[in-house]
């Protein structure tokens, strides 16, 4: 059109830039979703929680609920030592026990798309490389469909789920990244000191020979051996108790067996070497008797990586 002076020219060609530059900038990787419409968005859930020594661990996705329209992605990672992951079922199918020979469990399934119906899992999440698990740092789906999709953490099962909650595409956000990653600093912070006073009432209980196989009460889990040095005589007993709720843990003197879940050696007559409890869950109990002096050091085979290690010094 040649009504168009070569002065407009320039004019228009900025008009276009303005328009392209927004356009170029949105997308999945912007700094704080939720805070405009600027189409599918990328929202981050933290799976689990520690202190700086890694001996309180949560069992928590922080946000627990996260609130997101349809076409939008949300990425967990992982944010503990203590391995996690993030597990959609299917309707119906009941959530299964921990059982890390399972491969379905221990690696990701599904694809990067959420269909509603199907079985996804993310694989084991944790921020370490010794763990023992074949590990990733994050696991991203995208939700196309509206709904509310719950899902679990296969390793601490029905204490530690979350939900995605999935809005028509266009929906306005109840909260913002920023919003959720203050609230989940603070849930975080709750949790730790849970997780300081179910230590200090748990060692309250302990002594020479009763030595508590670290402590959780479903939200907070301690590392730790309470206490984690016990001075006997020989021939007396320490009974090692696990009075948690979800945690399972081990007692493992000698040689940390391939198997760490099947029992090995005599308890009721240790003179060191290999002496192994198997899998303590919940509830149970190992009562082992000392038959020489000595200093006797033990591991828990699932969590000696974060410093969850014990001595016996029978004298
Ligand atoms: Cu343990």
């Amino acid at each position: 059109m040649n009504h168009l002076s070569s002065r407009k020219v320039p004019v228009l060609v900025a008009a276009l830039l303005a328009l392209l530059v927004p356009l170029a900038l949105s997308g999945p990787a912007v700094a704080d979703p939720g805070a405009g419409g600027q189409g599918p968005q990328t929202w981050t859930v933290l799976a689990g929680n520690e202190s700086p020594d890694q001996a309180i661990q949560s069992m928590a996705f922080l946000p627990t609920d996260v609130y997101v329209d349809a076409g939008d992605t949300v990425t967990w990672q992982a944010n503990s030592a203590e391995p996690h992951t993030v597990t959609f079922l299917p309707p119906g199918a009941p959530l299964m026990a921990f059982n890390p020979g399972d491969p379905t469990q221990l690696f990701p399934i599904g694809g990067s798309t959420y269909d509603g119906a199907s079985y996804y899992n993310s694989g084991i999440l944790t921020n370490v490389s010794d763990s023992g698990f074949p590990a990733v740092a994050s696991y991203s789906l995208q939700f196309p469909t509206a709904g509310d999709f719950t899902y679990y953490c296969l390793v601490h099962g029905a204490m530690m789920k979350g939900t995605v909650h999935v809005a028509a595409a266009g929906t306005p956000y109840p909260y913002t990244q920023n919003d959720y990653n203050r609230q989940s600093r603070q849930q975080a912070q709750g949790i730790l000191l849970d997780g300081r006073m179910l230590w200090n009432a748990t060692a309250a209980q302990a002594d020479s020979h009763h030595v508590y196989v670290g402590a959780d009460d479903g939200v907070a889990m301690v590392m730790r051996y309470i206490q984690p040095t016990v001075r006997i005589h020989v021939g007396e007993t320490v009974t090692f108790i696990n009075s948690g709720m979800a945690a399972p843990h081990t007692v493992t003197f000698g040689t940390e067996p391939v198997n760490f879940y099947a029992p090995v050696g005599d308890p009721a007559a240790f003179a060191g070497g290999d002496l192994n409890s198997g899998l303590m869950l919940p509830g149970s109990t190992f009562t082992v008797t000392f038959t020489r002096a000595g200093t006797f050091s033990y591991i828990c085979a699932l969590h000696d990586y974060m410093g969850m290690v014990g001595t016996v010094v029978v004298g």
